[in-house]
């Protein structure tokens, strides 16, 4: 500013100064002026703690250095559900189920002919060999038949070899090859022990007793006989001592004293 302009703007405000001294009025108008150029010409900067303080403007200085971050800000609300996740990996096996209804029979397949058809040429070898082997049985049954004297029914053979013997030893004669004494079960079995007896001209001990309990007859397994021929008035237990059973030719049955001497006529059974 040049010597010009200050004295030029001393005078105006020395005459505005007297001029606002005149009245009252003129120098609350200057206060208020200057209050507000000073507040449009001013920056306010406040702290934290709620003081001001006030500058006035100058030129705009340069920016300052970032300053720290901040404190957290509150937690957010809960966000929206989010997609379903992967499959996880298979669990353990259930139990066993309940089985199920049974099917309906399927057709006859071509494999279950030609099986057919083997088995049945099987049966016809087995049934050629089974008429060989019934052949040879009763050529076996007729040479023993010619030899010793042997008789079947059933599926037993009565047979002897001649020899004689009180009870005790007849029994032992034929429990000691796998047989015991003679014990007719129906009218065929009895009908071939009477053979062989006769065939001897010989009464045979039989192995039906009442040696355990007298009057009751048994089998020599113990069982009591279902079966029976006794000759009329027999058994009488003469004398109190017959526990025994002896054959007649007639093929009727007598109880005897066991200590008598008989033929030995042995049984087999398959
Ligand atoms: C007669 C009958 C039989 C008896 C014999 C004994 O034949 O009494 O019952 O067993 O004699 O020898
Ligand atoms: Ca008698």
């Amino acid at each position: 500013m040049d010597s010009s302009t200050t004295l030029i703007s001393d005078n105006f405000l020395l005459h505005l100064t007297k001029l606002m001294h005149s009245t009252w009025r003129m120098q609350l108008f200057l206060v208020l002026s200057f209050l507000l150029f000073s507040v449009s010409s001013a920056s306010q900067i406040c702290a934290d703690g709620g003081s001001c303080s006030v500058f006035t403007c100058g030129a705009p200085g340069k920016d300052g250095i970032p300053g720290v971050n901040g404190k957290d800000g509150l937690k957010g609300e809960k966000g929206d559900r989010g997609p379903p996740g992967s499959p996880g990996i298979a669990g353990p096996p259930g139990p066993q189920g309940i089985q199920g209804p049974q099917g309906q029979k399927g057709e006859k397949g071509e494999s279950a002919i030609a099986e057919l058809e083997g088995l049945k040429l099987k049966v016809s070898v087995l049934n050629g060999r089974l008429n060989a082997l019934e052949s040879m049985v009763k050529l076996q049954e007729k040479a023993q038949t010619y030899l010793n004297g042997a008789e079947t029914a059933g599926n037993k053979i009565f047979v002897t070899k001649g020899d004689k013997a009180n009870y005790d030893n007849a029994k032992t004669a034929c429990t000691s090859k796998g047989g015991q004494l003679a014990s007719p079960r129906n009218a065929l079995e009895n009908s071939a022990v009477n053979k062989i007896s006769t065939q001897y001209k010989a009464a045979p001990f039989l192995g039906i007793n009442d040696i355990q309990q007298e009057g009751t007859f048994r089998y020599p397994d113990g069982g009591i006989i279902s079966y029976s021929n006794w000759q009329p008035g027999e058994p009488n237990n003469d004398h109190g001592v017959e526990d025994c059973v002896e054959m007649y030719d007639t093929g009727k049955w007598n109880d005897k004293n066991c200590g008598e001497i008989r033929l030995i006529i042995c049984e087999f059974v398959v």
